[in-house]
């Protein structure tokens, strides 16, 4: 659905935004389905943790990176009313999907409690510039229902948070672990939703993961972030480095020009175009409709 303008004016004055049924209940049911070519189902992991032990490494473990083993998950990350909320963000239609994870966490795999931190520290070389408005989203789909029990982002307005410094940020160390245990826990916000419900918020914005306490509790969720093409010192992923995953090909062959221009795949008119690039490339992806290309 349609992000409407109020959550928009969140996202530039307060540094998020918060919208629920952002996805129709039937992609978000083919969605959650998907979930299960990824993650065992919670009912299948609450009866053996040890089985799955590998979602037990670290905080981080559940997170698994774009492109996915359905089509269900990979085009949410482009979903057409994410790209609009992107583009009246930035002002901008030239978008960069700079990375996109699916992240799982089970109570009890791992403490999943985080101090807070911004995430343009690994998201940028720079800092953010105070005079500009935000200029990197992160967004997350929520593909199960988030209750305080099921380790909600806790998130911190951006006139709490803007007193601290950017900087310093210890090197060589856990970024998600050096300012102080319980700052702002009273003036942040968790981020709880029901299942398809969209937040964003920048990566200006202070914020943490939170402990799941629900003994059996489990959160899903689909993570992509966005800026526009052109700064060099932003960034997470490279996309070509994936290019050869076998659930690659399928984003190429069906995303239209627009969606695949997010992984920066030439666009239509670009002078990259000519025979032998629309030939070769055609082998490369021979199911892709590149017509638009010609
Ligand atoms: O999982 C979450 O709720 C937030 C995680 C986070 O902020 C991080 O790992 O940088």
């Amino acid at each position: 659905m349609r992000v409407p303008d109020r959550c928009l004016a969140d996202l530039r004055q307060r540094g998020y935004l918060v919208f629920e049924d952002f996805l129709g209940a039937d992609e978000l049911a083919a969605a959650q389905e998907a979930l299960w070519l990824h993650y065992p189902r919670p009912e299948e992991y609450f009866a053996d943790p040890a089985a799955h032990a590998w979602l037990a490494n670290d905080q981080w473990a559940g997170e698994v990176g774009a492109p996915w083993r359905s089509w269900n998950l990979n085009r949410l990350a482009f979903h057409a009313d994410l790209l609009d909320l992107a583009e009246r963000f930035f002002g901008s239609a030239d978008l960069r999907l700079r990375q996109a994870s699916l992240w799982a966490k089970y109570a009890g795999a791992v403490d999943y409690d985080q101090r807070l931190h911004r995430d343009f520290v690994n998201h940028s070389l720079v800092v953010p510039k105070r005079s500009q408005p935000g200029t990197q989203m992160q967004s997350w789909i929520l593909l199960s229902d988030v209750g305080d029990e099921d380790g909600p982002t806790k998130i911190v307005p951006l006139s709490v948070g803007e007193s601290v410094p950017y900087w310093p940020v210890p090197g060589d160390h856990d970024i998600t672990n050096y300012l102080a245990e319980g700052l702002f826990a009273e003036e942040e916000v968790s981020m709880t939703g029901r299942a398809g419900t969209l937040f964003t918020f920048r990566t200006d914005i202070l914020h943490r993961a939170s402990r799941m306490t629900g003994e059996r509790a489990s959160r899903f969720a689909l993570l992509a972030d966005y800026d526009v093409w052109g700064p060099r010192w932003t960034g997470k992923v490279a996309w070509p480095d994936r290019a050869t995953q076998t659930d690659w090909f399928e984003i190429i062959e069906r995303a239209s020009p627009r969606e695949r221009s997010v992984f920066g795949f030439p666009a239509p008119g670009d002078s990259y175009w000519d025979e032998q690039t629309l030939a070769d490339t055609q082998t490369r992806y021979p199911r892709a409709d590149l017509t638009p290309y010609r």
